[in-house]
């Protein structure tokens, strides 16, 4: 078993292992000359593309993890929603979902239906690997889908979707039970097709309290990950931003480790979960973009933090962005290897 499986399953190897969210994309120019030529859409749902943009940041820095070009809202496509990613804008879904009727529209087709393009992308990934990397699948979590598909475009201060929890909640949960089915064959279909792990992003949650958390939200996040967990043996990360506040509701949550933004320190974060669970984070992706002499002490103080709790596993507090100097990645990666 790898090094970064291992460590998310709690075990301590002889450094952290190091993986980006969002290693593949706009900071790296051989994704934005890929990207010239394809559209958003066209590069995920064509397999050879797919794969080759998973490969890219494999190619230049050894990561301990890959994570396969795909993102949260395509699986939505198939359910129904049109979904199109906007220059400037970025997702738009014209046809938002409001009401009863517009939940009882939403299909739900088997992945191998609805994703087969991703499934292909994570086989052929798997093959070119050849067990040296382990390739990460994921899936966007009930309550950020539902974001997505209710506003419409970027949540931005989620208006109609807390309308809906509250003013209409029978259709709020007939909605989160599509959205669990949704979830769980996605990601059993991506551990099938070859994925070693999977990570579940919530990015939205951070906007709920915890009164609603426990209410709207949890009752299927939970299903989600238990219901995978049943299935499937491969370690399931949970990640969110701004969600300190939740710590203590998620610490029940069946994940093997959790993501942590830059929001707040890993010590600060393990002893809000309270239990032994290893922590993925959390340089904030912003201080990447800036003077390696800074990045390096930040990093180095999060990797003596990371000494600290049962396991972790460097990575950003979110994505990268994409003015990020890729020289700045491969330095973090050789000081996360030289541990
Ligand atoms: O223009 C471009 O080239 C597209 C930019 C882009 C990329 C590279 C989008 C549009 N999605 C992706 C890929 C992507 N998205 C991955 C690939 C794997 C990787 O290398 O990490 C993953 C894991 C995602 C997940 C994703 N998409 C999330 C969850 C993580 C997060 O950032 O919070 C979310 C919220 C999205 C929605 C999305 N897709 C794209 C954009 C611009 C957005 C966010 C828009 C918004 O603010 O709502």
């Amino acid at each position: 078993m790898s090094l970064f499986v291992e460590t998310l399953r709690g075990k301590r190897g002889p450094r952290p292992p190091v993986w980006l969210m969002r290693q593949a994309g706009r900071y790296l120019p051989e994704y934005r000359a890929l990207r010239e030529k394809n559209s958003m859409l066209q590069m995920v749902m064509t397999p050879e593309l797919a794969c080759e943009v998973t490969l890219q940041p494999l190619r230049r820095f050894p990561l301990d993890a890959g994570i396969i070009f795909a993102d949260i809202l395509t699986p939505l496509i198939g359910m129904g929603a049109n979904l199109e990613f906007k220059k400037g804008e970025g997702p738009v879904i014209d046809n938002p979902v409001r009401s009863a009727a517009d939940v009882a529209k939403l299909r739900l087709p088997p992945p191998s239906e609805n994703t087969p393009y991703t499934l292909n992308a994570i086989r052929l990934v798997v093959k070119e690997l050849a067990e040296k990397t382990p390739l990460i699948g994921f899936s966007g979590a009930p309550f950020t889908l539902s974001c997505y598909l209710i506003e419409g475009q970027s949540p931005g201060d989620l208006q109609r979707t807390k309308a809906m929890m509250v003013g209409d909640a029978a259709t709020w949960h007939a909605l989160q039970e599509k959205l669990v089915t949704l979830c769980v064959e996605y990601l059993v279909a991506q551990v099938e097709a070859g994925c070693k792990a999977l990570q579940v992003f919530d990015s939205w949650l951070g906007y709920l309290g915890p009164r609603e958390y426990a209410q709207f939200v949890e009752p299927y996040l939970s299903r989600v990950i238990s219901e995978v967990r049943a299935r499937v043996d491969v370690p399931v990360v949970f990640f969110a931003t701004g969600v300190a506040g939740l710590f203590p509701q998620l610490s029940k949550l069946d994940a093997h480790a959790f993501g942590v933004d830059w929001r707040i320190s890993l010590t600060q974060a393990h002893k809000l979960l309270g239990r032994n669970a290893t922590l993925q984070g959390n340089l904030d992706p912003q201080l990447l973009a800036g003077p390696w002499e800074y990045i390096e002490r930040s990093a180095r103080e999060i990797l003596a933090e990371g000494a600290e709790i049962p396991a972790h596993v460097f990575n950003l507090g979110h994505g990268v962005l994409p003015h990020t100097p890729p020289e700045n990645v491969q330095r973090l990666v050789e000081l996360v290897h030289s541990r």
